[in-house]
């Protein structure tokens, strides 16, 4: 069950990347390139990942470490993560036009976000909270500076980017907090699912948080071609 579904999750990102890659290939030297590209890079990392997974490399067994954990750790999202989450952000800070310090800032909180919950899930004590909840702090951060300075900074472009912008800030928020609730409902937490659940819920929302994220920031190049023109400087 649980190696289905990192299969699944290694074909699905397989087929992004080839959808994003040949996307980026027939863009050329559009401006607008640059939005093709990463969403390339990004399935290819995720596709790759799960590879490794699937292939049990990036994975610690039940039966490893019995005595310290109760269930298998797929620490490869957290490999996954650490670059692909900064990826997207990326994607909609450069749509909305933000300059170099709030992506910094982004980046800075979301890094932090994953390395703390990298932390609370190899925590095999109650002390995995502190973890859980300093990387929910983060994560709280990320939501807010998306609801407020980029969101602001997006409404001052033209109405097509802004639009564009909107979509997918609520299609990113709606798909990452359901993150940090199947952490909590999963092994790692308060254990009311199993790990093959888990597995496959983590498989569905990266299929979704990654493709479908794409799909949608690249459906009209026209847009993608004036979000790169000029960009507020903050
Ligand atoms: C964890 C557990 C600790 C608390 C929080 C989490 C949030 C993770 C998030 C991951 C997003 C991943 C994406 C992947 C690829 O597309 C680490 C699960 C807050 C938000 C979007």
């Amino acid at each position: 069950m649980e190696k289905f579904g990192i299969w699944i999750g290694f074909i699905g990102m397989t087929i992004g990347a080839v959808i994003f890659g040949i996307r980026a290939v027939s863009m050329r030297l559009n401006k607008g390139v640059g939005f093709a590209i990463n969403s390339f890079f990004i399935t290819l990392w995720a596709a790759t990942i799960y590879l490794s997974m699937a292939l049990g490399q990036t994975v610690i067994p039940k039966t490893l470490i019995p005595n310290l954990y109760d269930h298998p750790i797929y620490w490869g999202h957290y490999v996954d993560w650490i670059i692909t989450t900064p990826l997207l952000l990326l994607d909609i800070g450069i749509l909305a036009g933000v300059g170099p310090k709030l992506l910094a800032g982004i980046v800075g909180a979301d890094i932090y976000m994953i390395i703390t919950g990298a932390a609370a899930t190899f925590t095999p004590s109650s002390l995995q909270w502190i973890w859980y909840i300093l990387s929910t702090g983060a994560f709280t951060a990320i939501l807010l500076q998306l609801l407020t300075v980029f969101s602001a900074s997006a409404r001052r472009r033209n109405s097509k980017i802004a639009n564009l912008f909107t979509t997918l800030r609520n299609l990113l928020i709606v798909l990452w907090i359901t993150y940090p609730i199947i952490w909590l409902i999963g092994v790692e937490g308060l254990k009311l699912i199993g790990s093959g659940l888990e597995v496959l819920l983590y498989v569905i929302v990266d299929f979704i948080a990654k493709v479908g994220f794409g799909l949608v920031l690249l459906k009209d190049t026209q847009v993608l071609e004036m979000a790169t023109k000029k960009s507020a400087s903050q």
